[in-house]
């Protein structure tokens, strides 16, 4: 919603017609959009292969950050792979869910408000 500011502003000289003047200001509150983590998530049968070509396809890293992440979702059990509008975000899980799911890997990838 727009914050709106009233300022009074009373004139000093006394013969003065315009005693008062109204000044209105509207000013647009700007709210940034809100940005969603997406995480994907360690299992015991997706090879770490596909998870790394996962992150390179989708996710646009080099061959070597797609295993390092890799390899921290295989020993921690889940990682943020990146944070982006709730748009791309959404876009991105279900890239990551259906070419998953092609594959009959369990692989899941989920996303959250940051
Ligand atoms: N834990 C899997 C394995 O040992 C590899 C793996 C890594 C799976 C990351 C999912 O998000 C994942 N084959």
């Amino acid at each position: 919603m727009a914050a709106l500011a009233l300022e009074i502003v009373l004139s000093d000289t006394p013969d003065d017609d315009s005693d008062i003047a109204v000044k209105l200001e509207t000013r647009p509150k700007t709210k940034r959009p809100p940005l969603y983590k997406v995480l994907i998530l360690n299992d015991d049968y997706t090879p770490m292969e596909f998870v790394v070509h996962v992150l390179e396809r989708f996710f646009g890293m080099t061959h070597q950050q797609s295993f390092d992440l890799m390899l921290t979702v295989h020993k921690k059990g889940m990682a943020v792979v990146g944070v982006y509008s709730h748009e791309i975000a959404e876009t991105k899980v279900t890239q990551v869910m259906d070419f998953a799911r092609q594959h009959q890997h369990p692989l899941q990838c989920t996303m959250e408000k940051e």
